[in-house]
């Protein structure tokens, strides 16, 4: 069965379309955010996530700035992965991967187990101070991630290491990072057919 899904959601500040397939080749990609620092990002993911996906902003507030755009674009893509999943029979539900960039690196450990969570571990004064004069910074990377994590229903831990003064390689590092470890989440486990990974029986 394919695991493909179709987003779309509108408020009264954004208006989001996403479509996705699990099983891509992840250069099939069209991201369109209006953000084009963020479209680097996903499509960075997507890449290396071998994820397809499609996705476009079709009405934002960015004249105020990226606040609701950057949450309302992850909450879109943490829907469309949970609904591809559906009820997650035969995914290897962990994932643990890393990817470096110069002297930084970021590792994405994974647990789709339907509960959302998000973790970004990194030390506290460059949370608060990376980024701070760019479009981008730290605190959108956290942000948008724990949107992410909460509407696919997964825990994600992210560790940042040697944390880079350019926020475009800190990001780049995380995006990548968890576009890996998602992959192997959320890849089909022969041995596992049919089976919901979980004792429980089920994944919400
Ligand atoms: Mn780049």
């Amino acid at each position: 069965m394919a695991r493909i899904a179709a987003i779309e959601r509108k408020s009264k500040e954004t208006h989001i379309k996403a479509k996705l397939n699990i099983d891509g080749r992840g250069d099939r990609c069209e991201i369109k955010t209006g953000i084009g620092f963020l479209d680097h990002m996903i499509e960075l993911f997507a890449f290396h996530g071998l994820f397809d996906l499609e996705l476009e902003v079709v009405k934002s507030d960015t004249q105020i700035d990226i606040h609701h755009t950057n949450e309302d674009i992850a909450i879109v893509l943490g829907k469309a992965f949970k609904q591809a999943l559906g009820d997650k029979a035969g995914i290897r539900r962990y994932g643990c991967a890393g990817a470096p960039m110069e002297a930084t690196a970021a590792r994405a450990i994974i647990d789709i187990c339907g509960r959302g969570y998000f973790k970004l571990n990194v030390e506290e004064d460059k949370l608060t101070n990376n980024g701070e004069k760019q479009e981008y910074s730290l605190s959108y990377l956290e942000h948008f991630m724990e949107s992410f994590a909460h509407n696919t229903g997964m825990t994600l831990s992210v560790t940042l290491q040697n944390v880079s003064d350019d926020i475009h390689t800190n990001v780049e590092a995380v995006f990548k990072a968890v576009g890996l470890a998602l992959d192997q989440a959320t890849q089909v486990d022969p041995r596992r057919e049919g089976i919901v990974p979980s004792t429980k029986g089920i994944i919400d």
